[in-house]
């Protein structure tokens, strides 16, 4: 079949951001929008022509149109194989599992993560490369250029492929087949967690639990895993149907958008561990009875027991953790005699460590943790390895994050995001921080005084290629740390985001109220970046 060939221009916004590129539905359904941008990947990444696409996405509104539309071009561009997960659905760690078992050359997942989903609200396209992960800058640089001097891309006219029913069919002369979106997956979970062991917890009678799927991707998963294989009572799942507008709800597991769950967990009677995930499946929250486990905590807790479970049994080779999370990780890898590597924020820096096997494990303060079992963060993954983890060691969670503080001292740690800030102000407000920096070394801050402060840049150990302007950085003699940065991943106006932390080695002191124990970095964070003055806010929208 001939491809058609159709004349179109440039758009000026199409440059990815922290993860892909981030738009209002409204922008990707103008005419041409989401086809150039897939021009430009396939017009920048050679080997997917005769070679093998993974297409799926968290099942947000427009999600199967898209698909349709990224089919019809795959045919026109002369990819060989497209394996498409049943629904359009695939959750992002498991489209990274999907990529690297059948070693595709390369995926397109369709997802805004925890930005909401509807008409009026987000969508989100990316690329991850055959190795299974986000497209590291150099490929996302090459996409975006491509995109400022488009002028044409290739399509086929075709009916739409039936993306429900399991099974083979041609698009041209493309070879598309739609796979079931959870069974690689489950499977991948199964070689890694001590099923057995967690089947046995669920079977005890004595524990109880909840996942919240927040109407998102995870729901199939979730109730694969735990409910069918793992035999965790029916009704665990809650929020299982994956709706296109995650029923009107922020797919964000935190504190604030995932605040039923918070609530199941208080009181005499609350549950034993509750989780959730967000709209493409790759973060997760965790919370015990009556606690709640900070992404740093979760990841340092995982590090420094891995060896108790099948898949980590060898423990890790070392940690990597994004540059704003806190350095609870640092403090295991050095016990553990391991290297522990700081990246900018976003899980594409941590794919050539993890590609080296310089990493086994690594996170992020925003609810992301995962391994290399695959190239993304991954919700479900970081909930079973949990399981795993009080199967095996017969504590509750909060008996496990207090032993852990004991051992290794606690990292206080909060971000404070003010969201939908006006751009300018927000660049304003970096700019003065920046102005700053040169003289903040030495001078004295309240109780603290200043070891160092820059504008973080990262040089990758594997390849050598440099990142810069990641997030400014204030570093206090004794570790406690305060940083700033701007979100990549919104679609109006700017986000800014503050992350506090300290250190406190006295196990006398590790349960006082986080906010109020670093009330006083808090304070000098909000008066350092005139936060008020500049933004016109007295308060951060949402406190994680
Ligand atoms: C946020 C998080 C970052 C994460 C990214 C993608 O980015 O801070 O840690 O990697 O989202 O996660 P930003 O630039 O808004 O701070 V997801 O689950 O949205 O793909
Ligand atoms: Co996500």
């Amino acid at each position: 079949m001939e491809a058609n060939i159709v004349t179109t221009t440039p758009f000026n916004d199409q440059k990815p951001g922290t993860s892909g590129l981030r738009k209002k539905v409204r922008t990707f359904q103008q005419p041409h929008y989401l086809e150039n941008f897939v021009q430009a990947i396939f017009d920048t990444q050679d080997g997917l022509v005769g070679g093998t696409l993974v297409v799926g996405g968290d099942g947000r509104y427009y999600n199967r149109e898209a698909i349709q539309i990224i089919l019809r071009m795959a045919a026109a561009n002369g990819v060989a194989t497209a394996l498409v997960g049943q629904g359009g659905i695939l959750s992002t760690p498991a489209a990274s599992c999907i990529i690297r078992k059948y070693r595709t050359q390369g995926g397109i997942i369709l997802s805004a993560s925890h930005n909401p989903g509807g008409p009026d609200e987000d969508f989100g396209i990316k690329f991850n490369i055959g190795a299974g992960g986000p497209a590291p800058e150099s490929v996302t640089a090459a996409i975006y250029a491509r995109t400022r001097e488009i002028d044409r891309y290739l399509t086929i006219d075709a009916d739409p492929i039936d993306l429900d029913q399991i099974g083979a069919a041609t698009l041209g002369a493309m070879r598309v087949e739609v796979i079931d979106a959870v069974a690689d997956y489950a499977a991948l979970m199964e070689s890694l967690f001590d099923f057995n062991a967690i089947h046995q917890l669920f079977n005890s009678g004595a524990f109880r639990m909840c996942f919240d799927a927040m109407h998102a991707v995870t729901g199939p998963y979730a109730v694969e895993i735990l409910e069918n294989r793992l035999g965790a009572p029916p009704g665990t799942v809650i929020n299982g149907t994956s709706l296109p507008d995650f029923g009107g709800g922020h797919p964000d597991p935190n504190l604030v958008h995932a605040h039923a769950i918070v609530e199941l967990t208080q009181g005499a009677g609350g549950l034993d561990f509750a989780a959730a995930s967000d709209g493409d499946g790759d973060r997760n929250m965790i919370l015990g009875k009556g606690c709640f486990v900070t992404p740093s905590d979760s990841l340092a807790i995982l590090a420094a027991n891995a060896h108790l479970t099948p898949g980590y049994s060898q423990g890790v080779a070392g940690i990597a953790r994004s540059m704003p999370t806190s350095q609870a990780a640092d403090r295991v890898a050095e016990a553990l005699g391991v290297d522990c590597f700081e990246t900018p924020t976003g899980w594409k820096f941590f794919g050539n460590l993890l590609d080296a096997g310089r990493i086994t494990l690594c996170g992020e303060e925003s609810f992301g943790t995962g391994s290399n079992h695959v190239r993304e963060k991954d919700g479900l993954w970081a909930v079973l390895f949990w399981l795993n983890l009080l199967a095996a060691r017969h504590l509750s969670v909060a008996e496990i994050l207090g032993e852990h503080w004991v051992r290794f001292g606690r990292n206080y740690y909060t971000r404070h995001d003010y969201e939908g800030v006006d751009s300018a102000a927000a660049e304003g407000l970096m700019d003065h921080l920046h102005r700053l920096l040169p003289d903040l070394p030495g001078y004295q801050l309240g109780a603290y005084r200043v070891a160092y402060a820059d504008d973080f840049s990262y040089t990758d150990p594997i390849d050598g290629s440099v990142a810069t302007g990641q997030g400014l950085r204030i570093g206090m003699e004794g570790g406690s740390r305060i940083v700033f940065r701007l979100s990549g991943t919104g679609t109006a106006g700017a986000t800014l985001r503050v992350y506090i932390e300290q250190y406190e080695s006295d196990p006398a002191r590790h349960h006082e109220p986080v906010q109020e124990a670093l009330g006083p970095l808090i304070l000098i964070a909000r008066e350092l970046a005139q936060i008020e003055a500049r933004t016109g806010r007295n308060a951060p929208d949402v406190v994680t």
